[in-house]
């Protein structure tokens, strides 16, 4: 169910990061080629959530959104580069095409990811009318905290040490609060700090928001993995199981953690009563992330 809106954005995006890509004449010409490579395709969810946040308050400038969402997506493009790297998750397959280290070789993968995570924030704080120093401070400071050792890296760290082991709920909701919730919850929080006139208590439901969707996102993602089909996805399905990794499939049945990825996404949803119509485009990604396909 890819709404108008979600397709507004994932092309306002892509257009965008492919300027922003669009280096002339860069050298090494390889490195370069990886990079677009690995910032192709996805859904482009995390850059969807920072212009359904952006569209909470009026006057919030597209250009600033437009920064938001590309920084986000390139945390994101790199994260998944690494994770896919011989040392983490060896994957072969992403977006329907070989992982950035099986098109490319390994040292370029990891360049090319660490690139992407400098360039996110290159991007963010290169200067744009419409946001104050104070604002950019504060986008910068969420998505640093966001995507390192206090967010998606520890969520890595504990996923990495899981592998064999059978992890409680409340373990497993943690690690993946930080592994995907994170960021996720940062690029809602991004793109309502783009206006100057979110509250402190709007921003702690928009991050409580953020959260819990997170959550929602990665047991459809566990579900997805469990019952799709490689096809599908773009990446090798059943992954999880072959890395002997705990999931929220194998915690619970399918059937139980579909119901609870939606009592997530309604909890989610709670948080944005306050908000009334303006809230729209983030339900309806809200939806999208838990009936996505892939
Ligand atoms: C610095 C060594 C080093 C590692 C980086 C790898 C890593 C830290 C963190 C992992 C973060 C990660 C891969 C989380 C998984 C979240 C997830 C379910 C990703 C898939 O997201 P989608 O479905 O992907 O939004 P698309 O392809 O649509 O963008």
């Amino acid at each position: 169910m890819t709404t108008t809106f979600i397709q507004d954005c994932t092309k306002r995006v892509n257009g965008y990061l492919s300027l922003i890509l669009s280096y002339e004449e860069q050298k090494p010409e390889r490195l370069y080629e990886a990079i677009r490579y690995a910032c192709a395709g996805g859904k482009r969810v995390r850059a969807c959530l920072v212009y359904a946040a952006g569209a909470l308050f009026p006057d919030t400038p597209p250009a600033v959104l437009d920064r938001l969402a590309a920084s986000a997506e390139l945390i994101h493009a790199y994260s998944l580069i690494h994770d896919d790297l011989p040392a983490m998750d060896n994957a072969e397959l992403r977006r329907g095409q070989p992982t950035c280290h099986v098109a490319y070789d390994e040292a370029t993968a990891i360049l090319v990811g660490d690139a992407l995570q400098a360039l996110a924030f290159e991007v963010i704080t290169t200067p744009e009318p419409g946001i104050n120093p104070q604002q950019l401070l504060s986008c910068v400071h969420i998505l640093a905290k966001a995507s390192g050792s206090l967010g998606m890296i520890a969520g890595q760290a504990f996923d990495l040490e899981a592998v064999g082991k059978k992890l409680s709920l409340v373990e497993l909701d943690e690690m993946h609060k930080l592994k995907t919730g994170a960021l996720i919850s940062a690029s809602v929080t991004l793109g309502a700090l783009a206006s100057p006139h979110a509250t402190p208590p709007q921003l702690e439901a928009l991050h409580i928001f953020g959260e819990t969707i997170g959550l929602a996102f990665q047991i459809q993602d566990d579900i997805l993995d469990a019952e799709s089909s490689t096809e599908i996805l773009g990446k090798t399905s059943q992954s999880d199981q072959f890395l002997n990794k705990p999931t929220y499939a194998s915690l619970m049945s399918l059937a139980e953690a579909k119901i609870r990825a939606e009592n997530l996404y309604l909890t989610a949803l709670d948080e944005l009563t306050p908000f009334g119509e303006r809230a729209n485009h983030l339900r309806e990604i809200a939806q999208f992330i838990i009936q996505r396909e892939s």
